[in-house]
């Protein structure tokens, strides 16, 4: 055996030493550890019996009083809901009250509103009355005017009409005065006139005048017989005026010409006078001659009025008014004077328009028409 054999037996044999003294310590120290659990155990045990005993009697301490706690306060709250029910039944019949009252009030507001429209209306009602009244009263009073006025105009008319019966039957009245007046004749409404003194002296009417070609001159019988123009300007005064006017006493005859030169030249006829419808209003005098424009007239003395509808003249071959377009108290046409022709603007005539103009043949012959014409009559009275 060797040495390091030997050391090595030696050193398990002390490791089997050592393991044995540590395994009796651990074995002491085990033992002691056990009964120390046991101990403990039983520390524990006691502990819990303790606790348990404490856990039921604490329970039972707070037990009762909780259930007598909670009793009170399910009887409160029972108390408290049958008074919350009360309260609530309250509130519906307050409620219900208070819609009632509601409804009451609006229909108090509805008939107080209905009263408040009544009294308007009624108001309202009393104002149209007053209206009514006033509207009557205004009615009465102005029937009554209307009564008074119809009266006045009754009396201004028999005024009028007496009047009338002192209106001037010419122009004699007016003496120097030139303007239009109103003349009454017996049996005719009044009318109105031209009364010129300009041209030969005052108290002339004028019966027909040319000066500008506004009115148009070639017009029918009727139109004739009427009169027509404006008496401001160029104007025909019409037949039936000239008989009556001619019919009431002796008129003389003034016709005043002026040409394009500017030249005036008349003719004076001593005895005018026209004929009623029933002979065509024939020209049945003029009278004497007199003058610087020449007898053109001298052929028309005892001659019917013709028109173009109304052929009067002498002429077998047809109308002189027609020819001439005009109207006039025409012979045969011939050596003739034609005042109420065709106006024209200039004094030389065509040989298509040669005798159609305002001719006054003494004078300038057929191929010459004539500016201004004016025709105007006066009582021979004036002049003797
Ligand atoms: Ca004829």
């Amino acid at each position: 055996m060797s040495t390091y054999d030997s050391i090595f037996k030696y050193y398990i044999w002390l490791c089997v030493v050592v393991v044995s003294a540590e395994k009796s310590e651990v074995k002491v120290k085990i033992d002691q550890l056990e009964k120390l659990i046991l101990q403990n155990n039983e520390q524990l045990l006691q502990l819990e019996a303790s606790w348990n005993a404490v856990r039921s009697a604490s329970i039972d301490q707070t037990e009762a009083p909780c259930d007598t706690y909670i009793k009170e306060q399910r009887s409160q709250l029972s108390a408290c809901q049958a008074q919350a029910k009360a309260t609530a039944e309250k509130l519906k019949e307050n409620e219900d009250s208070c819609e009632i009252l509601l409804y009451n009030l609006t229909s108090c507001r509805v008939s107080l509103a209905d009263r408040e429209d009544q009294a308007q209306v009624s108001e309202l009602h009393l104002q149209l009355k007053a209206k009514d009244d006033e509207i009557l009263k205004l009615r009465r009073q102005s029937n009554d005017n209307l009564l008074k006025l119809r009266a006045e105009q009754l009396k201004l008319r028999a005024y009028d009409s007496e009047l009338e019966e002192f209106l001037p039957q010419n122009c004699l009245p007016f003496g120097s005065a030139t303007g239009i007046y109103r003349i009454k004749l017996p049996g005719m409404d009044t009318f109105y006139v031209p009364c010129d003194a300009r041209f030969a002296g005052s108290g002339w009417l004028v019966i027909q005048r040319r000066m500008d070609g506004s009115v148009d001159f070639y017009r029918n019988w009727t139109e004739y017989r009427t009169g027509f123009g404006s008496l401001n300007g160029e104007f025909f005064i019409g037949l039936e005026k000239l008989h009556r006017l001619t019919a009431q006493q002796p008129f003389e005859l003034f016709v005043y010409l002026e040409d394009f030169e500017g030249e005036v030249r008349y003719a004076h006829y001593d005895n005018f006078s026209v004929g009623s419808e029933q002979s065509f209003y024939q020209l049945n005098s003029l009278g004497r001659y007199e003058g610087t424009a020449g007898n053109s007239m001298a052929l028309n003395v005892l001659q019917k009025f013709s028109t173009a509808d109304k052929d009067n003249d002498s002429w077998q071959e047809g109308n002189c008014a027609r020819r001439y377009n005009s109207a006039w108290w025409y012979a045969s046409c011939s050596a003739f004077c034609n005042p109420n022709g065709k106006y024209f603007k200039k004094r030389q005539l065509s040989s298509t328009t040669r005798g159609k103009g305002i001719i006054w043949q003494q004078w300038h012959g057929f191929e010459e028409t004539l500016k201004f014409v004016q025709l105007m009559i006066r009582p021979i009275s004036a002049s003797v």
